[in-house]
């Protein structure tokens, strides 16, 4: 058995499933840099509520900056380059994102992570994410980074088929996750949020999805 001072030193993640590796209160001390780069993307790409291919208004709402941002509608999922809502580029991914999501990568094993796509997600008490996969990216072979900020939630951690029983896993403030290698396509999503009151984020949850979507 692996002892106390066999631990490495080097920062380490906890490996919760197949290739899910949560890394606890990582993001913690680069918070507020994350929150006012928030609000300042926020307020040239707004939250919005897209619609599903198949018609149903989703209960997040999201925006997205870098090169390329995750969009839904009547024609389908995909990635687009501006925002529909004003024809512009999206914001820029601020480097504070890319450097946290390439470092958390890093800590779990993979090395050279370049995320050119942020979805930001924004959750109120009630508002949930179904179960699905991630599949609108071209290379599987990437990890996706995942921010947790503000009220905590319950992630669900499925398995190749939709049927396949969940693992539930609490995400707090702060929390890192990196999802890649044989876990990449599994099915997930969250639980209705639960109310409460977040010192610095108020009746929400937002997390950012930090992707190598070309
Ligand atoms: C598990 N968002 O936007 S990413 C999404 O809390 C999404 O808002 C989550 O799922 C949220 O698509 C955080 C978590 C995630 C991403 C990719 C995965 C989990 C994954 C790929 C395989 C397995
Ligand atoms: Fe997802």
């Amino acid at each position: 058995m692996r002892d106390l001072f066999e631990l490495p030193a080097k920062p380490s993640s906890e490996r919760v499933a197949d290739g899910a590796f949560i890394l606890r209160r990582f993001a913690l001390a680069r918070v507020d840099e994350l929150l006012l780069q928030i609000e300042s993307i926020t307020a040239a790409a707004r939250f919005r509520h897209l619609v599903t291919p198949g018609g149903l208004r989703m209960s997040v709402a999201m925006t997205n900056c870098g090169d390329l941002g995750w969009v839904s509608d009547r024609r389908g999922y995909r990635y687009e380059r501006c925002d529909p809502l004003s024809g512009q580029p999206w914001p820029s991914m601020p480097d504070a994102f890319f450097s946290l999501a390439q470092s958390a990568a890093q800590a779990a094993g993979f090395t050279e992570f370049a995320p050119d796509a942020c979805l930001i997600n924004c959750y109120v008490p009630g508002t949930r994410l179904s179960l699905h996969q991630d599949k609108d990216e071209r290379d599987f072979g990437a990890p996706i980074v995942s921010v947790s900020l503000g009220l905590p939630a319950t992630f669900l951690f499925g398995g190749k088929s939709r049927k396949d029983k969940q693992l539930r896993v609490p995400l707090e403030h702060g929390d890192v996750v990196v999802w890649g290698g044989p876990g990449r396509l599994n099915h997930h999503g969250v639980l209705p949020l639960k109310d409460g009151e977040h010192p610095l984020l108020g009746r929400k949850r937002q997390n950012l999805t930090l992707r190598r979507a070309s």
